[in-house]
């Protein structure tokens, strides 16, 4: 099939998803066409049956603000013309479904059928604005399929947007477990901590929802139980007031800020100890990919964080807010080689038995198949 996939370019789960998507598509025979105003930050190099078509923003002095679901719509309109597309698949709903909802009405009877795939803020934050609450809705009704990343997102979705709960499908994050594995020797744990050293890692987009300040606080909680190290990867609007809270605590020495990184699989192999303080998160990609790696995962019980990580079994989860309990629970983890080991095996067998790509992908091609 040929199937045009639209993303944030941007470090974010919803475009990692739906790059590792369009790559396992296309590694199963599909041609795939990316729609996006940049290139997504997990595609690099060639790849066969894989093409980019970039959305280009045209800048007027008229214009105070920037026309992207306008430029959006008309690039997918013209791809889906020029190169027959069997199916749209938009990532994330602002504005990707109402972009391919015009771009549809332009196509009138050729039009492809749309497919949505909710991610989470879409729904969560940004959708449920007073501003796009009813377009977002309009845009959700008017997609052929609905696919949302958990069973929490469609439960808010139904709730919060009134959609029939029949007209959204769960299909979870995926990750790929051959990237992602166990392979402490990737990168030498000597560049962050010393032997004696745990490493304990996070990695997301430090948007406030993700409670970074949370995570130093925990860490400092671990750090009275044992020696170990804070590894903080990614970018984003709280880096700073993580970085004030780690000094504050005399901290400074202990936790490194990577900054952006665009293969984490690299990194994570060597973190003994993954930590997830987002107050709300519809699925947790970043745990599913740190459990692939064999790093339990201690987080919030939060959104749809328990349908990734079991509590008890491949990873711990404590109320939102509980720092102090997250602590004791890395620290029991860390301090126990038996223990931790029999987190981290289940936690990577959850991850190839229940979310490994190909056994989530097939179900991306049954849908499309039954839009046909
Ligand atoms: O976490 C973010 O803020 C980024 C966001 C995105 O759309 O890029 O992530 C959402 O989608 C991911 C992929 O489906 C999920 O794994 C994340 O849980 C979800 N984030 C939130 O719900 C906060």
């Amino acid at each position: 099939m040929k199937i045009g996939i639209t993303c944030y370019p941007t470090y974010g789960g919803s475009g990692a998803v739906a790059t590792e998507l369009g790559i396992g598509l296309a590694a199963r025979g599909h041609e795939i066409h990316f729609i996006s105003y940049a290139q997504p930050f997990r595609l690099s190099g060639f790849r066969e049956r894989i093409f980019f078509h970039e959305v280009e923003i045209e800048r007027y002095p008229l214009f105070e603000h920037s026309h992207y679901a306008l430029a959006l719509a008309a690039t997918i309109h013209d791809t889906a013309r020029r190169e027959g597309l069997d199916v749209v698949h938009v990532h994330y709903a602002i504005p990707h479904a109402t972009s391919a909802w015009i771009a549809r009405e332009m196509l009138a009877g050729a039009a492809p059928p749309l497919v949505t795939t909710l991610h989470g803020t879409d729904v969560t934050l940004v959708g449920t604005l007073p501003t796009f609450h009813e377009i977002t809705r309009f845009s959700i009704l008017r997609s052929q399929a609905v696919t949302a990343v958990s069973g929490f997102l469609r439960d808010m979705t139904v709730r919060d947007f009134r959609i029939p709960a029949d007209r959204i499908r769960v299909i979870p994050n995926f990750v790929d477990t051959t990237q992602f594995r166990p392979r402490r020797d990737a990168l030498p744990r000597r560049v962050f901590a010393a032997d004696h050293q745990k490493i304990v890692m996070h990695v997301s987009n430090f948007r406030p929802v993700k409670r970074v300040r949370d995570v130093i606080e925990v860490f400092a909680g671990i750090r009275r139980d044992l020696p170990a190290r804070l590894v903080m990867v990614g970018d984003g609007p709280d880096r700073t007031r993580a970085a004030d809270r780690a000094r504050e605590l005399g901290l400074e020495r202990h936790v490194v800020f990577l900054g952006k990184h665009a293969s984490v699989e690299e990194i994570l192999g060597c973190a003994d100890l993954f930590v997830l303080t987002s107050e709300s998160e519809s699925f947790g990609l970043a745990a599913l990919e740190a459990m692939a790696c064999g790093v339990p995962v201690v987080a919030y019980r939060a959104g749809g964080l328990p349908e990734v990580v079991t509590d008890g079994e491949n990873g711990l989860l404590v109320t939102p807010g509980a720092v102090a309990e997250a602590a004791e629970a890395g620290s029991e983890l860390l301090a126990d080689p038996a223990h931790w080991r029999r987190f981290s095996e289940a936690g990577r067998r959850a991850a190839t038995e229940r979310f490994a790509t190909e056994r989530v992908l097939p179900r991306y091609e049954s849908l499309y198949r039954e839009l046909q």
